[in-house]
């Protein structure tokens, strides 16, 4: 089969040349009102929701082309369950020390309870629904493999290569990709289909995957991953 590789630093991508839609998956990052929507748990602890909204359309445009070509879409939710018996408490303590009124995670906001299963601002945003047969994956924690199926589900349906989209790039998009390269997978990070809540952190976050010839992966552009798929 002839090598198809992305453009993407420091080295071209996958580093086998292995890229079809039988052995890659797009995971998109908790793309849920808490993280970029009005009212949602980012924008009650005073960030500039205009950084994390910028994926969005992005990530519309990846799932047009991905969709036909039979990629495997996954889509993961940050969240707890409404006892909070999954929220450890240093993690509750933390978030009210930032949120507006002391509002933190399991309270109630302008979007339900704040990253709550089941609240209006956990739900992913209707622009990014996943279609029926898009696997979705709960996850307790910032990265996508902790308390989760997601390696099952990845083995199973024999992927070896994973794109990376979604927000926060600093936050669960990094702890994601550092997870799934410590478990083999070759991961591509999306610069413009990710975000951060601080740019600087956006950039800095692709700027070490770079290092020691790519210590986690390689990162792109959409533009770059659509070119090499089409
Ligand atoms: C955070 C995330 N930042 N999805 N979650 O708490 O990155």
């Amino acid at each position: 089969m002839t090598p198809r590789h992305v453009d993407a630093k420091p080295y071209a991508w996958p580093f086998d040349g292995s890229l079809r839609p039988d052995n890659t998956a797009l995971i998109v990052i908790d793309m849920q009102t808490d993280f970029c929507g009005k009212g949602g748990y980012v924008d009650v602890m005073g960030y500039d929701l205009s950084l994390t909204q910028a994926p969005i359309q992005p990530i519309k445009r990846l799932f047009e082309v991905m969709r036909p070509l039979g990629y495997t879409i996954i889509h993961t939710r940050e969240g707890h369950r409404p006892d909070l018996s999954d929220l450890p408490a240093n993690k509750r303590w933390r978030s009210r020390q930032i949120g507006k009124d002391g509002l933190g995670i399991g309270d109630a906001g302008p979007c339900g309870r704040i990253l709550v299963r089941g609240e209006p601002g956990w739900e992913l945003i209707p622009e990014l629904a996943p279609l029926a047969g898009e696997i979705v994956i709960d996850k307790p924690g910032k990265g996508s493999f902790y308390a989760t199926d997601l390696e099952m589900v990845l083995r199973t349906r024999g992927i070896a290569n994973l794109v990376l989209a979604g927000i926060t790039t600093d936050v669960c998009v990094h702890t994601t990709m550092r997870d799934a390269n410590d478990r083999g997978f070759e991961c591509l990070l999306l610069s413009d289909c990710t975000a951060a809540t601080d740019p600087a952190n956006h950039q800095a976050a692709l700027n070490m995957v770079t290092m020691q010839g790519g210590v986690f992966g390689a990162h792109a552009t959409s533009a770059a991953l659509i070119e090499a798929m089409t």
